[in-house]
C-alpha cells in the first residue's frame, strides 16, 4: 500500500506541474531506457477531465519510457500518436468512420489504433477520461503501448459513489445524533488536502462518479444567511478553512469526473439558532412551522448559490414523523430552496437532487414532486444497515421495484455493515452476486457504498496499529470490488477469479497464490452475512454481530424486537430457530435454510477460510504485516462461526426443553454453552491486542448483544465476562431446577413514586383486574403482570390519542421512570414503538426495548409490552407519539428492571425460558 502512495504522491505532483505549465512535454524516466517519441494530441476544447486523463496517461507512458510531446496536428504515418477527443467532433469521427466503430453510452470510450494513430474517443469528458485511464493501465501493465486496439466500454451503472461520514463515534458534549459542524476539531482529517487528493484518486481509478458527504445540518458550517446571522455555528476563521476547503474538494472531484453530493437529515436546525429561538435543534415530534421551513429554504438557497456544481441528498426521515408531513417538508420547503438558489444564479439547470427511502414513503414524496422538479433520483438501503444476501426478496424487495419504477435512476445504498465490522471484507463472489441482485430483482441502476467498516471513525480503520489504518489503504479490495462490479456486473466469473488472484498475488508477492487469498476472503464472507440473516435481532446497527448475542437474544428473540425485514426480505426463505425446533418437535417438514444447515455451513467456511490464508503465508514477500492482519481476521471469523455454531445448539436444547419439560435437554445445553465460551474466549485473545473496537458508532444506540452506552462494551474482551457469567447463572439455575425448587423467575413487585402531575384534571387509577384502560372506551383489565399491580396509571381518551400528540407533563423530586403501555398492533390507530433502525432518537430516554414483553392483557385491545422512558428529578415531559398507548405507573428512575416476559395471555404458558441465563 505505500508504493500506491508513494505513486499518488507522484502523481499529484505531476498534475501540480502540468498546472503550472511546466508539463507540456513530460521526459521518460533517467533510469529506463527512452524506448520512443510519442505525441499526444487533443482535439476538442480544453476540459479538465480529459487534461487530468491526458496526465495519467503521459506518466503511464514516461515509466515505460516513451518520450511524451504534446502535438498539434494529427498526421498520419509520421511518428507515433495518441488522439484524444469526444466521439462527436468531427476529427474524431472522420478517423473512427472508417472502422464503423458504434458509439458507446454515456461516460463509454473507445480506444483505436491504425498503423500510428490510437484514438482515445469519450462519449462525453467523463468517457474520454475513463479512455486515458484504461489506455495507461494497458501501458502500465505490458510496459509499453499496445501494438492494435479495438475496445469499446461504458458503465453499467449510471451512479457509482461512496460516501464519507462527517460524522463521529459519539455524540459532541450538549448535542444529539448527526450534529457535527465542520470544524478542524472535529475533523482535523477534513482539511488534510493530500488525504482528499489519495481518495478521489481511489474513487476515480475505480471509475467511481460521485462522493457522498453525510451530516445532520452541514449548512451551518457552510453558508451565511442575511436573515439569520446567528444561525452560524463555525468562527469565522472556521468559516473561511471550509470554503477554502469545499472548492478545492469540489473542483478535485470535478476534474475526475466526481460528483460531490452533500447529504443532510431533516428537520434538523443549528444549536446557535435553536437557543436563540428557544428550540430544539431536532424534535421528531414537532410540526413544521414557518420558522424552521423559512430557515432551511434559505440556507438550501445560499449552498446551491454558492456551490451550483453539489448535489444534494435528502432524508426526510428521523427528525421528521408522518409521510404527509414529508411531502409537504419536501415540497415546500426543500425544493423552493433549491429553485430560489437557481432562479439567484439565473439558471433553470436543476442540480439532480437524491430522495433517500429511508423512514419516509419515497413512492408518495417522489409523485408529489416530480411534477415540480424533473431532476429527481432514489436511493434505499439494500439489505438494511447489513450485508446479509444476494438473494434479496419480500416487501423490502418490492419498495426497491416500486422506487425503480418511477422512472428516475434508483440508487442502491449498502449502508453501514453493522454485521461486518470490523473484520476486512472481500468476497468478490459475494460482491459481484449482490450488484447483479441491484440489477436483477430491485431494478436499480446506481450504487452507493458505505465505507466497509468504521463508518462512524473515518478515515481510520479500527485496528490497533500506529499510526492508525486508513481505511482506504486497508479496504481497498472492498471499493475495487463493488465498483469493478457496478461498472460490469456480468463479467464471467472465472476470468474474475484469475483477475482477483492476480490482484491479491501482486500486493502480497505470493508467488502464485492471491488464489489462496481469495479463498480466505471468499469462504469467510459467507460467514457473517448467513449469521445475521438466520439468527439476528435486527440489520441495523442496533446490533453488533461480531460480538456475539446472548442466549435470551436466542432463545426469545422477539424480547428483543425483532426486525422483520431481517427475515422477510433480507436472505433466502428459511427458519428462525424457535420454527425449526417447533417443526422438529411436530414432525413437520423444513422450509428453505435452516438454523442447523447455517452453522455447519459457517463451521465449514471458518475452517475452509483459516486453510487458506495458511497455506498462502509462508510464500507472502509483500506487504507482511497487513497480509498478517488478514490472517488474524480470518481466524476471527472461524472462532465466530463456532462460537454461534455452540451456542446455537444450546439454544436449541433450551427450547426443545420448553416443549419436553426434559430436564435432561437442558443438561445437554451445557457442554455447548462452555464451549460457545471458550471460543468466544479465543475470539477475545485474537482481538485484545490488534482492535481498538469492533463498532463505530458507540453511543446507547447500539442495544444487541449488550447497550452501547458511553461507549462502553465494544470489544470482545469487555462482552467475555458477560457470558461467563450467563453460563455461570446457567449452571446455578439448573442446579435449583434438579432440586426441583423453582421453574421460574421470582421478579419483584414494582413499587409506585409519588409524582405531581400539571394537569389537575388527569384522572389516576390503580393497576388491578377490571380497572378500564381508558376513559372514552370499554378496556377492563383482564390480565396484568404481577409485578405491576398497585401501580397507578394514567386514565387517558385513547380517541384524543389516536387523532393528536398527547404530552404529560409532570414534576418529581427523584428521578422516574414512566412505564409506558405499548399495544402489540402495527395498525393504526395504535402508537408504534420507537425504532432505532429508523429513528435514532428512539433511545433517548432509554426506552426502545420492552421492559416486560405480554405485560398486560385487556378487553377488546392487543396485548401489552412495558417500555419505561427515564427521566430526571424535576419537571419533565412524555411525549410518546401520535396514537394509542396508556401510561401504566411511575416508579423509582434507579429501578433497575431486567428485561422479562410476563407472557400474559400470548397462549404460550411459558412465562420466560431465559430467566435460565439471567
Ligand atoms: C439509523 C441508524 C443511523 C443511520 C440512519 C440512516 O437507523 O441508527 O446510524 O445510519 O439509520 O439511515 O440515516
Amino acid at each position: 500500500m505505500q508504493l500506491i502512495n508513494l505513486m499518488r504522491n507522484y502523481l499529484f505532483l505531476n498534475i501540480l506541474l502540468l498546472n503550472v505549465g511546466l508539463g507540456n512535454t513530460v521526459f521518460a524516466n533517467e533510469n529506463e531506457p527512452v524506448k520512443e517519441a510519442i505525441e499526444i494530441v487533443l482535439t476538442g476544447a480544453k476540459n479538465d477531465r480529459i487534461d487530468f486523463g491526458v496526465t495519467r496517461l503521459t506518466t503511464a507512458l514516461n515509466a515505460a519510457g516513451y518520450v511524451v510531446n504534446s502535438g498539434k496536428s494529427l498526421k498520419k504515418g509520421a511518428g507515433k500518436q495518441l488522439i484524444v477527443g469526444l466521439l462527436d467532433e468531427a476529427n474524431i469521427q472522420k478517423i473512427l468512420a472508417k472502422k464503423g466503430a458504434d458509439k458507446p453510452g454515456k461516460e463509454g470510450y473507445i480506444l483505436n489504433t491504425n498503423a500510428n494513430q490510437t484514438v482515445i474517443a469519450g462519449a462525453d469528458a467523463s468517457g474520454a477520461l475513463y479512455g486515458c485511464l484504461d489506455l495507461a493501465e494497458r501501458i502500465a501493465q505490458s510496459g509499453k503501448l499496445p501494438a492494435q486496439l479495438t475496445v469499446k466500454d461504458q458503465p453499467e451503472m449510471v451512479m457509482r459513489g461512496a460516501c464519507i461520514g462527517i460524522q463521529k463515534p459519539e455524540y459532541l458534549p450538549g448535542r444529539t445524533v448527526y450534529e457535527y459542524p465542520y470544524t478542524p476539531e472535529n475533523f482535523p482529517w477534513l482539511y488534510d488536502k493530500a488525504l482528499w487528493i489519495n481518495y478521489l484518486d481511489m474513487l476515480v481509478d475505480n471509475r467511481m462518479n460521485s462522493l457522498y458527504l453525510w451530516n445532520g445540518h452541514p449548512f451551518a458550517s457552510l453558508v451565511k444567511l442575511k436573515d439569520y446571522p446567528y444561525a452560524l455555528e463555525v468562527d469565522e476563521e472556521t468559516f473561511k478553512k471550509n470554503e477554502e476547503i469545499f472548492s478545492f474538494l469540489t473542483k478535485e472531484a470535478d476534474k475526475r469526473g466526481i460528483w460531490v453530493i452533500q447529504m443532510f437529515y431533516n428537520i434538523i436546525v443549528s444549536k446557535p439558532f435553536a437557543e436563540k429561538h428557544n428550540i430544539k435543534t431536532q424534535d421528531r415530534k414537532r410540526p413544521i412551522t414557518p420558522l424552521i421551513s423559512d430557515y432551511t429554504r434559505k440556507s438550501i438557497a445560499a449552498f446551491v448559490e454558492k456551490y451550483p456544481n453539489v448535489g444534494l441528498l435528502i432524508t426526510l426521515g428521523e427528525a421528521m414523523e408522518g409521510d404527509d408531513t414529508d411531502v409537504e417538508w419536501f415540497t415546500k420547503t426543500i425544493i423552493p430552496g433549491v429553485k430560489d438558489g437557481l432562479a439567484a444564479l439565473k439558471t433553470d439547470i436543476q442540480p439532480p437532487i437524491v430522495l433517500r427511502g429511508h423512514d419516509t414513503n419515497p413512492q408518495m414524496v417522489m409523485k408529489a414532486s416530480l411534477p415540480i422538479y424533473k431532476s429527481l433520483y432514489t436511493m434505499n438501503k439494500y439489505n438494511g444497515e447489513a450485508l446479509t444476501t444476494y438473494q434479496p426478496r419480500g416487501p423490502w424487495a418490492k419498495m426497491h421495484q416500486e422506487m425503480s419504477e418511477l422512472g428516475s435512476i434508483h440508487i442502491e445504498n449498502v449502508h453501514i455493515l453493522a454485521n461486518l465490522e470490523p473484520f476486512r471484507y472481500g468476497s468478490a463472489d459475494f460482491i459481484q452476486k449482490s450488484v447483479q441482485a441491484m440489477h436483477d430483482v430491485h431494478g436499480a441502476n446506481g450504487l452507493h457504498i458505505y465505507p466497509e467498516a468504521s463508518y462512524w471513525d473515518w478515515p481510520y480503520s479500527a485496528d490497533n496499529v500506529s499510526p492508525r489504518q486508513l481505511q482506504i489503504d486497508r479496504d481497498w479490495v472492498w471499493y475495487k470490488a463493488w465498483a469493478r462490479y457496478a461498472w460490469n456486473c456480468r463479467r464471467d466469473r472465472s476470468e474474475e477469479v484469475k483477475y482477483w488472484s492476480e490482484e491479491l498475488d501482486k500486493t502480497f508477492d505470493t508467488q502464485n497464490h492471491g488464489g489462496d487469498i481469495l479463498e480466505a476472503y471468499e469462504q469467510a464472507g459467507e460467514i457473517t452475512p448467513k449469521l445475521l440473516r438466520r439468527f439476528g435481532i435486527t440489520n441495523g446497527n442496533r446490533q453488533t454481530l461480531t460480538l456475539g448475542m446472548t442466549m435470551s437474544q436466542l432463545v426469545n428473540p422477539k424480547k428483543h424486537r425483532v426486525w422483520p425485514e431481517l427475515y422477510n426480505s433480507d436472505g433466502p426463505e428459511g427458519e428462525t430457530l424457535t420454527e425449526y425446533v417447533e417443526k422438529n418437535l411436530k414432525g413437520e417438514k423444513h422450509v428453505g435454510e435452516t438454523p442447523e444447515q447455517i452453522i455447519r455451513e459457517v463451521v465449514q467456511h471458518g475452517k475452509l477460510s483459516v486453510e487458506a490464508i495458511d497455506r498462502a503465508q509462508p510464500f507472502v514477500k509483500k506487504e507482511k504485516e497487513e497480509f498478517q492482519r488478514i490472517r488474524n481476521d480470518m481466524y476471527c471469523h472461524r472462532a465466530l462461526a463456532d462460537f454461534f455454531s455452540e451456542k446455537v445448539q444450546a439454544a436449541e436444547l433450551v427450547l426443545k426443553y420448553t416443549h419436553s419439560k426434559n430436564i435432561t435437554d437442558l443438561k445437554n445445553a451445557v457442554p455447548h454453552l462452555e464451549k460457545s465460551v471458550t471460543h468466544f474466549k479465543e475470539l477475545a485473545k485474537l482481538t485484545k491486542d490488534t482492535y481498538l473496537y469492533a463498532n463505530s458508532m458507540q453511543t446507547a444506540q447500539r442495544r444487541v448483544p449488550v447497550g452501547g452506552n458511553d461507549g462502553k462494551n465494544k470489544t470482545w474482551v469487555e462482552l467475555l465476562p458477560f457470558y461467563e457469567e450467563e453460563l455461570e447463572q446457567f449452571k446455578k439455575n439448573l442446579t435449583l431446577l434438579e432440586s426441583g425448587k423453582s421453574a421460574e423467575e421470582l421478579v419483584a413487585k414494582l413499587k409506585p413514586v409519588a409524582v405531581r402531575l400539571q394537569d389537575k384534571n388527569t384522572e389516576m387509577f390503580t393497576l388491578a383486574k377490571g380497572e378500564p384502560l381508558f376513559s372514552d372506551r370499554e378496556s377492563a383489565i383482564t390480565g396484568l403482570a404481577e409485578e405491576l399491580s398497585g401501580l397507578k396509571g394514567i386514565r387517558l381518551n385513547a380517541g384524543e390519542l389516536a387523532d393528536k400528540q398527547t404530552s404529560i407533563s409532570f414534576s418529581s423530586k427523584t428521578p422516574v421512570k414512566v412505564l409506558v403501555g405499548y399495544f402489540q398492533s402495527k395498525e393504526k390507530p395504535f402508537l408504534a414503538v420507537p425504532n432505532l433502525e429508523t429513528d435514532a432518537t428512539g433511545n433517548d430516554f432509554g426506552q426502545a426495548e420492552a421492559k416486560i414483553t405480554a405485560a398486560l392483557t385487556a378487553k377488546g385491545l392487543p396485548n401489552i409490552n412495558v417500555h419505561s422512558y427515564t427521566f430526571p428529578a424535576g419537571n419533565n415531559t412524555l411525549v410518546p407519539g401520535k396514537g394509542i398507548f396508556t401510561v401504566l405507573g411511575f416508579i423509582d428512575g434507579n429501578t433497575e428492571m431486567k428485561p422479562h416476559a410476563a407472557a400474559m395471555g400470548d397462549g404460550s404458558g411459558v412465562r420466560n425460558i431465559d430467566w435460565l441465563f439471567e
